[in-house]
């Protein structure tokens, strides 16, 4: 590259995620193939429309590529023709605002789970577009257990009426019933909304339900334990697929991301391979063995444990800010992100840790490792061992389980 400081930051970036162990439950490893479709020729062309219904000549390519995306997609959860497919949401978050934007109207209500509890900015938090363009009502867990209380959620739903109940979480570390909430949302009128994106590899994979047959939209990212580019996807009812797909485009987006669609396209082809079921299930292990080992040590877990690929620990009883625990896990070479505990009060000062397995895996991580990264954690938080020692066994670690790039 003849741009040499970008070239040495890129190269930099490169080292440190080599060097480091990566537990942030949303962010994983994309093959090398996939990174060659997103840096491709297909990012040079405009496209706004559908296929056989652009708006710009030249594309014929793109049109067989995002068909190709959607039969891959539509295969890989394994759907019949009654749900439609739109590949083309930036991200996750305008994915979300355009189903909201399609089904109901400004002002109108959205029922979803608070961000301390373990929801997303996009399920109606105050300060995020879910929140301002509509009546947000936001449901949290039980302070005790950290459990989701469906009884409540069923309490709040019949007596406030959401138009959409919105299920899915970023930090939640069990099951969700997506059968209760579809339930709820059936007697009360409520189009069901489930954001899968942080399950949405585990879902695929038969690892987690599946939210299919008890909702009307799903909503998706494609980089977290789905290995694939950093893009989304919305899946609803063939009958409301007009609505969606005009919501999306003309409705919140311009011209779709031609390298993105690919990308989904070869991600479904890699994901329907054998050791994609095998990767899956390593993540649930791992994360069951994390869990375990790290509470053997002595470290409180909300909920105390996991169902799925991540874990918040709990640092109130032990004189620990989250920002202080991850900047003390970050210097020993161990990256993971401060998250609110249920009942925190500013999202600016939480007090847990969210750890997550799906990273460590892709690169080849297994029992052993997990048992050694939870006993530096563990080390540091608890012992207060030195990070510089841990950085130099981390370095060692990161060695032994190299980087594709
Ligand atoms: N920011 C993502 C996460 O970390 O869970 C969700 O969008």
């Amino acid at each position: 590259m003849k741009d040499k400081i970008l070239d040495k930051l890129i190269k930099e970036e490169v080292k440190r995620q080599q060097k480091t162990i990566n537990l942030i439950p949303s962010e994983n490893y994309a093959s090398s193939e996939i990174l060659e479709v997103m840096g491709s020729v297909l990012m040079n062309k405009y496209s706004e429309g559908y296929p056989g219904k652009r708006y710009y000549p030249g594309n014929k390519i793109y049109d067989q590529i995002e068909l190709l995306a959607q039969e891959r997609i539509r295969k890989l959860f394994n759907l019949g023709k009654n749900w439609h497919i739109n590949v083309q949401p930036y991200s996750g978050s305008p994915a979300n605002l355009a189903v909201y934007f399609s089904l109901i109207d400004f002002g109108e209500s959205i029922m979803g789970m608070r961000l301390d509890a373990g929801g997303h900015l996009t399920h109606g938090h105050r300060v995020n577009f879910s929140g301002r363009a509509y009546k947000a009502i936001q449901y949290g867990v039980d302070l005790g257990d950290g459990l989701l209380n469906y009884d409540e959620i069923e309490r709040l739903a019949e007596q406030r009426q959401p138009k959409i109940i919105v299920s899915g979480a970023t930090a939640y570390p069990r099951e969700i019933d997506f059968k209760k909430i579809g339930k709820i949302a059936r007697r009360i009128g409520a189009y069901h909304v489930a954001d899968i994106s942080h399950i949405a590899g585990l879902v695929s994979a038969g690892e987690h339900p599946s939210p299919f047959n008890d909702c009307d939209v799903v909503t998706l990212t494609t980089h977290k334990t789905l290995r694939g580019p950093r893009a989304a996807i919305i899946i609803c009812r063939e009958d409301l697929a007009d609505r969606i797909d005009r919501s999306v485009f003309p409705g919140i987006q311009g011209g779709p991301h031609n390298n993105q669609i690919a990308a989904i396209a070869l991600m479904a082809f890699q994901n329907s391979q054998p050791d994609f079921k095998s990767y899956q299930k390593q993540v649930l292990k791992n994360a069951q063995i994390l869990a375990e080992t790290l509470q053997d040590k002595g470290i409180k877990l909300v909920t105390n444990g996991t169902d799925n690929h991540l874990m918040i620990i709990d640092l109130k009883s032990l004189d620990l800010s989250g920002k202080e625990a991850e900047k003390i896990l970050e210097q020993a070479g161990i990256t993971a992100n401060r998250n609110s505990v249920p009942g925190d009060m500013s999202p600016q000062n939480p007090s847990g840790i969210r750890l997550g397995t799906p990273a460590i895996t892709t690169r080849g991580m297994k029992e052993e490792e997990v048992r050694q990264i939870a006993g530096w954690i563990s080390d540091l938080l608890l012992k207060k061992s030195k990070p510089v020692a841990v950085k130099k066994q981390v370095d060692i670690l990161c060695n032994k389980f190299p980087l594709e790039y």
